[in-house]
C-alpha cells in the first residue's frame, strides 16, 4: 500500500508524520472519508467542498489548491490499483511546538491520503439490519464549534460507538441537548412513517453528510418520496415504521432494534430495502473516473 504524504508516495511502514505535528497533539485538522466503486470516485466534490469549509471554519489553509488535491486523490487510487477504495483525507496543522499558538506551525499544513481497500458491515449484517442505542454523549450545540466541521476531534463519536459496542449495538444515537435526535457517531440517520420520510435538519447539529444528500435526492426523484427536514425525538424513532442510517462507509443501511425495541418488524422494511438498491445502483454507475481522466490527461 503506497500513501501519500505532502506530495510522496509512501510504503505503509514509512508513511509517519512529526509527533509535533499539531494533528497529533491537539487533533488540529479536518478529515474526509470518500469512497470509489468500480474505477470512480463517487460525490468527490462534494467532499473536497466540505474539507475546504471544515478547514475554512477551523482558520486552516489548505496545502494545495482543491484541485491539486483532487488530483492526488485520483493519483493515490491509480498508485495503489484499486477500483473499490476507501480513501481517508487528511489535513492537520502542521509540525508546530508544545503550544496551542497555530502560529508556530511554520510551514505548511499536512496532507494525508490513504487509499485502501474497503471494509464493510457483512452482507449478514446488511440483511439483518443494525442495533442502535441512544447514547449519554450530547451532541454539540449551536453555541458551541458545530458539528458540521469534519475535525480530527471525534473523541466524543468515539465515545458514543464504545458506549454502543458495550451494550451489544453497532451504533449510537446522539441527541442534542435539546434532547432531539441529531445523527449516529458515523452516519446520519432517517425515519420512514409510510409515504413520509425525514431526517434531522443541519441546524439540529449533525455533519451535513454527502451520503444523506445523495438519498435525500434518490428518495425524492426515485421513489417519489416526501422527504423532509425536520426535529424529532427518539420516541419518534422508537415507533418509526423503519429506521435507516447513511453515510460513506455504510451506505445506506437498515436498523432493527433501537435500545432493545424492534423497530417495525425488527428487519429493515421495504422502503429502506428499496433505497439500498437505488443507492448502490447510484454509487456504481455514477462518480469521477479514476482511469479514464488519467488517459484522457496524457
Ligand atoms: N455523521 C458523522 C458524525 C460522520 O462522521 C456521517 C454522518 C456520514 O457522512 P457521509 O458524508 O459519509 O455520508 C459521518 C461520516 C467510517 C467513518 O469509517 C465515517 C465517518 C467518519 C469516520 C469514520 O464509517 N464519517
Amino acid at each position: 500500500m503506497k500513501i501519500y504524504i505532502d506530495g510522496e508516495f509512501r510504503e505503509k511502514e514509512d508513511a509517519k508524520i512529526s509527533v509535533f505535528d499539531h494533528g497529533v497533539l491537539y487533533g488540529d485538522g479536518v478529515f474526509e472519508g470518500i469512497r470509489a466503486y468500480n474505477g470512480r470516485v463517487l460525490a468527490l466534490d462534494e467532499h473536497l467542498s466540505r474539507l475546504r469549509e471544515s478547514a475554512e471554519a477551523i482558520f486552516l489553509t489548505l496545502p494545495l489548491p482543491i484541485k491539486k488535491i483532487r488530483e492526488a486523490v485520483l493519483e493515490s487510487v491509480r498508485v495503489n490499483g484499486l477500483k473499490d477504495a476507501y480513501i481517508r483525507l487528511v489535513v492537520t496543522r502542521g509540525v508546530g511546538d508544545l503550544g496551542l499558538d497555530m502560529r508556530k506551525c511554520r510551514g505548511r499544513a499536512g496532507l494525508i491520503i490513504i487509499a485502501d481497500k474497503i471494509q464493510l458491515y457483512p452482507e449478514s449484517v446488511t440483511s439483518k439490519g443494525v442495533d442502535l442505542i441512544i447514547s449519554s454523549v450530547r451532541q454539540r450545540g449551536a453555541d458551541q464549534l458545530s458539528p458540521a466541521i469534519k475535525s480530527l476531534n471525534y473523541l466524543a463519536n468515539i465515545v458514543a460507538r464504545e458506549q454502543a459496542t458495550r451494550a451489544g449495538a453497532q451504533e449510537a444515537v446522539l441527541l442534542n441537548r435539546e434532547g432531539y435526535v441529531t445523527e449516529c457517531s458515523g452516519d446520519n440517520i432517517f425515519c420512514v412513517y409510510g409515504d413520509e420520510i425525514f431526517t434531522p435538519p443541519l441546524h439540529a447539529g449533525i455533519l451535513g453528510g454527502v451520503t444523506r444528500r445523495l438519498v435525500i435526492n434518490l428518495c425524492r426523484q426515485k421513489l417519489g418520496a416526501e422527504v423532509s427536514e425536520r426535529l424529532f425525538t427518539p420516541f419518534d424513532l422508537y415507533r418509526a415504521h423503519e429506521v435507516f442510517l447513511t453515510g460513506t462507509g455504510a451506505e445506506v443501511i437498515g436498523v432493527a432494534k433501537i435500545d432493545g425495541r424492534p423497530i417495525g418488524d425488527g428487519q429493515p422494511g421495504p422502503t429502506t430495502r428499496k433505497i439500498v438498491d437505488l443507492f448502490r445502483d447510484y454509487a456504481r454507475n455514477n462518480g469521477v473516473p479514476v482511469y479514464e481522466e488519467a488517459k484522457a490527461a496524457k
